[in-house]
């Protein structure tokens, strides 16, 4: 029999290429990209094109599992639903329902992450939710709120073939969205387009860049208040147009007084000219297209970064016009979606927040539900849930398509908290990995290909990923894991739905009238087109390619705000000690926590240990050559790598992959987070992974 090919949307990064998928009696055989599609045309990235083996691969989880006696053991679905709400029910009957707290991936469908929330927030009536959301685009997220007024990403990526110049900040997109890195480097080649990378180390990306400015790790908002400061200086700024679209021009005049391209040079290490060259071929483009990502987001400045940056496009007008604007990336594939549906402790669905009461008063109506029920206060950030459960005031902890024992902060004192949990379940496709292993509920998923739902991309284009296969044994979607949970606990008529298309016909109401309507969104129109770009208000509008086109954005005074930000060093400082900054980033064979791609023998093979990038200086004063094992240590903990001796990375700086927990393939003691900080952006809650105070020395035994 010929192979069928089933379209779908891709379950990696955010970008949200469309994909075609082949199938052979009744198993995936092949995956490439989808022809015509707008977003990739046919192109295709190392992870999904590699990914065929992940649907037969070793560890698939498919019976759920209660711990019995320190052991993890088979039970039935009725079983293992039955003892998590009875938990539930008695850990709230004892300590409230702010003892609950669910942490799930960005890689759930939107219909999971209304369910959860739902679940939570309504029925439990806890608002201690998170994702990895939190860990990844929070910043931008609260940069955006305190700019433009909302957290609605404005631009497209058609503005990429419009654009003549690139300013990349922190994001290795070669490495992380490499098919948004072919569509940038073909732009370059075709019309010209300059590339200006900001990035401590010299990455596949900045290979391509025409300047690139080697800043010290966490001094981008010195750098980009240098970078206004020469714009503003030199005559680059009409500032009467300004005005007119923004507010805040005369108090960020007198703080970038403060930042001339001298000073901004002993603080980032960057040549002054340099700065003064970037700035200038700022000043000159037309339209310029932002990119900035985790060297921004995972840094205790986070939103302050993000907020300078903003600066850059507003004092330039490069914004919300096409080929210019800020596209901010989104790391995982249904982050936006998470977001836009309330996937946060901090928010409602339809892009509302849990402190504001008309925003509670409406959704409380939807739900039909006394206002009271909605807790007024935000819940706790995914760092506060881990604190409460080392105090003892969260007890149950439910984690849902993530791996937070392998990718949050200070990984001890991560464990430590887990395992303190009375009720820790986990829900997930594979078993062994990192979490799983201190679970005492396992429940078994079925995975992208194997259930229904909706995805929202980057550029706010929603995308149906339909069910292509079976999932392996007793395994069941997340969605149908959430409500048989629900309806245990006593929320049947709250749980009613049948299918994935009936929470998405429930959910849409919550968004009418919102940036993010998706009231003319339909499972039949998603199956015929590819996708929509929202706001998508009725069942004829073609989509919203970019937003805040008219200048006219959300705020009192309909003008996005300039916002005047000092540069401030990161939370931890190097000290005699502990001298050198460690960078924690991306590979191209793996993705995040490893627990697909590391199952994949191709990607293993091609990345299989952790490694350490260090500066020839730095490696000659420490006598260490390349291929000898080091050990790089910070107060929390310490983290083995193969060293890598290299000009890739600044002297004072050292870099390590983030993929390498010990759950499969690798031997303990070489994760990234071991050392990292657990310290946060106290505006966005997002941990500062990007700048660890350490120390390097060669491990006793290589
Ligand atoms: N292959 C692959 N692709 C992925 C993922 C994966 O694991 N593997 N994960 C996905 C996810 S969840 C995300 S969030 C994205 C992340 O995508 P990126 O943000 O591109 O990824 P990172 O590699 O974490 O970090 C980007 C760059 O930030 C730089 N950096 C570090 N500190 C600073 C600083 O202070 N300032 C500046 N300007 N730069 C700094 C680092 O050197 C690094 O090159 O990738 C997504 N795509
Ligand atoms: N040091 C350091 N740490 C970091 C970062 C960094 O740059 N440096 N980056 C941070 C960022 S940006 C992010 S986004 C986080 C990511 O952190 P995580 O969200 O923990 O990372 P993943 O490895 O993507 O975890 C996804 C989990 O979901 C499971 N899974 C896959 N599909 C399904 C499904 O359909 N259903 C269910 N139930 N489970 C499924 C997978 O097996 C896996 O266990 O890591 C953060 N951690
Ligand atoms: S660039 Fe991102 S969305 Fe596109 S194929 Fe690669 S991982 Fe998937
Ligand atoms: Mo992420």
């Amino acid at each position: 029999m010929p192979i069928q090919w089933h379209k779908t949307t891709c379950s990696y990064c955010g970008f949200g290429c469309g994909l075609m998928v082949g199938v052979d009696r009744g198993k995936i055989v092949e995956i490439k990209g989808m022809e015509g599609h707008p977003t990739n045309d046919g192109m295709i990235c190392t992870l999904p094109a590699n990914s065929v083996p992940i649907f037969g691969a070793e560890g698939r989880l498919t019976k759920p599992m209660i711990r019995r006696d320190g052991k993890l053991s088979p039970v039935t679905w009725e079983e293992a639903i039955a003892h998590v709400a009875a938990q539930l029910k008695k850990i709230i009957e004892t300590h409230g329902p702010g003892a609950v707290a669910i942490h799930s991936g960005a890689i759930c469908m939107t219909e999971e992450y209304y369910l959860m929330n739902k679940l939570l927030k309504a029925s439990i009536g806890s608002n201690n939710i998170e994702s990895s959301t939190r860990l990844c685009m929070a910043s931008s997220a609260m940069g955006f709120v305190s700019t433009i007024g909302a957290d609605a990403p404005p631009a497209c990526y058609d503005d990429i073939e419009m654009a003549d110049l690139f300013f990349i900040a922190g994001n290795n997109m070669a490495v992380s969205v490499p098919v948004l890195f072919m569509r940038v480097a073909r732009a370059k080649e075709n019309n010209g387009a300059k590339v200006i990378v900001v990035d401590p180390r010299k990455s596949e990306t900045s290979s391509i860049a025409d300047i690139h400015l080697r800043i010290k790790p966490g001094t981008d908002v010195a750098l980009n208040n240098a970078l206004a400061h020469v714009l503003l200086k030199e005559g680059y700024v009409n500032e009467e147009t300004v005005e007119e679209y923004a507010s805040g021009l005369k108090d960020l005049k007198e703080l970038l007084e403060d930042y001339p391209p001298s000073k901004a040079s002993e603080i980032t290490g960057c040549p002054e000219q340099l700065i003064i060259d970037a700035a200038r071929t700022i000043g000159r483009s037309k339209a310029m297209l932002t990119f900035w990502f985790q060297g921004y987001n995972h840094s205790s400045q986070a939103v302050f970064k993000n907020n300078t940056l903003h600066n850059l496009w507003l004092l330039t007008n490069n914004f919300c016009r096409p080929g210019a604007g800020p596209l901010s990336i989104t790391g995982e594939c249904n982050a936006l979606g998470c977001r836009w549906i309330g996937g946060l402790s901090h928010l409602l669905p339809g892009m509302r927040m849990v402190a504001n009461p008309q925003h509670r008063q409406e959704i409380a109506a939807f739900w039909d539900i006394p206002m009271e029920k909605l807790r007024p206060i935000p819940g706790r950030s995914i760092i506060d849930i881990i604190r409460g459960l080392h105090t003892g005031d969260v007890r149950a902890f439910w984690s849902i398509t993530t791996n937070p024992a392998a990718s949050l902060p200070n990984t001890k004192w991560i464990t430590a908290g887990l395992a303190k949990a009375e009720l820790l379940i986990v829900q997930d496709i594979f078993h062994p990995t990192e979490t799983t292993n201190l679970a005492t509920v396992v429940l078994p998923a079925a995975q992208w290909c194997e259930k229904t739902g909706t995805f929202i991309s980057s550029e706010r284009r929603i995308e149906l990923a339909e069910k292509i296969i079976d999932p392996p044994g007793d395994a069941k979607p997340d969605y149908e894991i959430l409500c048989l949970i629900a309806r245990a606990m006593g929320f049947e008529k709250e749980f009613p739905y049948s299918s994935p298309e009936e929470v998405f016909e429930e959910l849409k109401k919550t968004t009418k009238g919102r940036i993010c309507d998706l009231n003319g969104v339909t499972y039949e129109r998603l199956r015929g087109k590819v996708g929509l770009q929202l706001p998508c208000p009725d069942v004829n509008h073609p989509g919203t390619p970019r937003l805040f086109t008219d200048k006219n954005f959300p705020r009192a005074d309909g003008r996005a705000a300039l916002l005047p930000r000092e540069y401030k060093t990161s939370k931890e400082t190097i000290n005699e000690e502990y001298p050198f900054v460690l960078i924690t980033s991306r590979q191209q064979w793996h993705f995040n926590t490893r627990t697909r791609t590391g199952r994949i023998p191709k990607l293993h093979r091609n990345a299989p240990d952790n490694f350490v990038e260090i500066h020839p200086s730095d490696a000659a004063n420490l006598c260490i050559n390349t291929g000898d094992t080091v050990e790089i240590s910070s107060v929390r903990g310490t983290a083995k790598g193969v060293a890598r001796v290299s000009d890739s990375v600044l002297q004072g700086t050292v870099y390590m992959p983030i993929h390498y927990g010990s759950a499969i393939n690798i031997e303990d003691g070489k994760l990234a987070n071991l050392v990292t900080n657990n310290v946060y952006d106290i505006h966005s809650k997002q941990p500062e992974y990007k700048f660890s105070a350490v120390k390097v020395k060669k491990a006793r035994w290589s």
